[in-house]
Parts: structure tokens; sequence; C-alpha cells
């Protein structure tokens, strides 16, 4: 049988199993992740009131081992390795950005799961300045890239990532690594790939790639109205969406992934476990409605009020497209 890993969302209070690979709380707590019931979990702080608050859960096929290494929480089983970290609020990231990477490159080789496939990162004050009047984020990406660059050995690539703002006062972080399983990162024809994004976004570029494929699965990430390196259709939603989603389309489709040798191809409505994330809280009954008339009606999707890495962006997606689901 060949390994899998899934994840879906379930309340915010419900137990999950014990046997699960990582939880990770988007909930009104923050901060350094723990293992609770054996089970890594990740307290984000993402919505200010706990009931809107979700939780996601990462499941596969087990025996599950976990531990710590440093500041960060793991878990594993023989193919699929979960780690999460934390970083607290500071007015400077370069440097603990660049070291708490480091000690999970060094954690992935240690333990032997060389593929990153998926990492998604929570930071506050993401449009902030920090001390030396430097964007938050950019801040955190120079020493994310810092750590790619000299920690991650293993040549496999930057993986699909998010990068988000979040109410909680540190940065959070997790991310997804296998040992042997085939995996391809994928670009967007329509988009600069953001690692070649120029100087004037930041001192370094941002460290992902659009998506990455494991074998029928392709991780989506963060998806933004942005053509080439620019931000389009500032200060509208309807439109802002639509480049987005389009963007996604784009990506999973088979023309993209042919042109990058990479089999199959999905639609939008093969999307699920998505994450809308959007920026003013009175666009969400309009952001509901697009995502009604986007994806399928039987997908899973939950909404987060934070945050966007640019000022002008209105909204960002993401997701996972498979074949699991597939409908009309
Ligand atoms: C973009 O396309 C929008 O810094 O890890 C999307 C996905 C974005 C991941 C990251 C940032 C990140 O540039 C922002």
């Amino acid at each position: 049988m060949t390994a899998t890993i899934e994840s879906r969302f379930i309340a915010i209070d419900a137990p999950c199993g014990e046997d699960s690979l990582a939880r990770i709380v988007f909930g009104d707590a923050s901060g350094a992740p723990c293992i609770e019931n054996g089970v890594p979990t990740l307290r984000l702080g993402m919505c200010d009131d706990a009931r809107d608050g979700f939780a996601e859960i990462w499941t596969s096929a087990g025996p599950i081992r976990s531990g710590s290494f440093n500041d960060l929480v793991f878990a594993h089983d023989d193919e699929f390795l979960f780690c999460a970290g934390f970083i607290p609020v500071s007015d400077r990231y370069t440097e603990a950005t660049r070291q708490t990477y480091g000690h999970a490159f060094a954690l992935v080789g240690e333990l032997k799961f060389p593929k990153i496939f998926r990492m998604w990162n929570f930071i506050p004050h993401i449009n902030g300045a920090n001390q030396e009047g430097l964007e938050v984020y950019r801040d955190f990406c120079r020493g994310r890239a810092v750590a790619f660059e000299q920690d991650y050995a293993h040549a496999s690539g930057m993986p699909a990532a998010t990068g988000i703002g979040t109410w909680g006062d540190g940065v959070g972080f997790y991310f997804l690594a296998c040992r042997e399983s085939p995996m391809r990162h994928i670009e967007n024809s329509r988009q600069t790939p953001a690692y070649e994004y120029p100087q004037r976004y930041g001192p370094k570029s941002p460290s992902f790639a659009r998506g990455t494929q494991l074998r029928d699965t392709l991780f989506v990430s963060g998806t933004a109205s942005i053509l080439g390196h620019e931000t389009v259709h500032e200060g509208d939603l309807d439109k802002q969406w639509s480049v987005a989603t389009g963007n996604i389309a784009h990506l999973i489709g088979a023309e993209n992934l042919q042109a990058q040798g990479s089999r199959g191809g999905y639609t939008l409505r093969e999307l699920d476990q998505i994450k809308v994330y959007y920026r003013h809280a009175a666009d969400l009954p309009r952001v509901m409605k697009l995502a009604r008339a986007t994806f399928h009606p039987d997908a899973s999707v939950r909404y987060l009020k934070v945050d966007i890495c640019r000022s002008d962006l209105l909204v960002e997606i993401e997701g996972i497209a498979s074949h699991r689901h597939r409908s009309d």
C-alpha cells in the first residue's frame, strides 16, 4: 500500500485520535507548540472569538512516534514527518527565524525526512515595521531565505507554503516532510516564482513554490491576486477573488502541470481543505458567497480574518487538490 497523509477540519474542542500526527488549533490562543496526549499541538491566534475557531488534524498510516528537538515538536510514521515551531514576538525576526528554521532543517536531516513538501507560517503584525523600519514580513522572509540557503542542504527545492498574518504573539509555523514519496514542486506560468520576486518586495525573496505535488495530491500554496509579481485590482474584492482563483485553476490545470513534466490535472471543483484568508471583517459575507460559487459544495472551507503579506491584498486562498472526491 502507498503511504498516505490526510487532513481534516474538526471542532475546536473535539478530541483527535491518539494516532494523529498533528493538531493545529485555529482559535484565540497562541504559543509554543507542545505534545498533548502524544499529539503535537500548535495553537495559533487566528480568531478573536474561539467559537469561530476550528482545529486541523493530520493523520497518516502510523504507527507514530512523537518528540521534541530544541524548541520544535514533531511526530512521524515511517514515511511522513510533521514539525511545528514558534518564534516569540520581537522587533526583529531575521536572526531568530534563521536559527529556528535552521533547527527545523537539522531535524529533517537527523530523522531522515529530507523532502519538505508543505509549510505554513503565521506572522504577527505582518504589515507592521520592525525596529529598522523594515516590514515584518520582509524581515521574516530574510531569515527564512538565509536558512534555506545555508541549512536546507537536501537540494529538494522550496516547498509549497503559506505566509500570512496572525493575531497571536509570535510566529507560529508548521510543516510536513516525507522520506521517499515522489514529490515535485510546481510553479505557475501566470506568476513570477516567489523566490525570483524583484528586490522592491524586500531584501530577500519569499522562499516557496506555488504548489507541491506528492503522488496524486497537489498542495496549493497561499494564492492571491498577483500576476507576474504585481498585485492587481487593488481595493476590488470581487476582482481579486477572480484572479486568485484563476491562478489556482491555472496552477492545478493539466496545461500548467504538463508544461512542467507532471502528469494529470485538476479543476477548482477538486480543491478541498480550503482556507480563505480575508483582510476586512465586513467582506466575510461576500467572500463566503464567492467561495460557494467557486468550490465544490462538499469541500471543507474555513475563513480566517487576518492581515495578508502585502497590504494591497484583500484575500488569499490555499487548498489541496486531489481526485479523492471526484465529482461533476
Ligand atoms: C504571494 O503570492 C502571496 O511567504 O510563505 C503566498 C504564499 C504568499 C506563501 C510565504 C506568501 C507566502 O506572494 C503571499
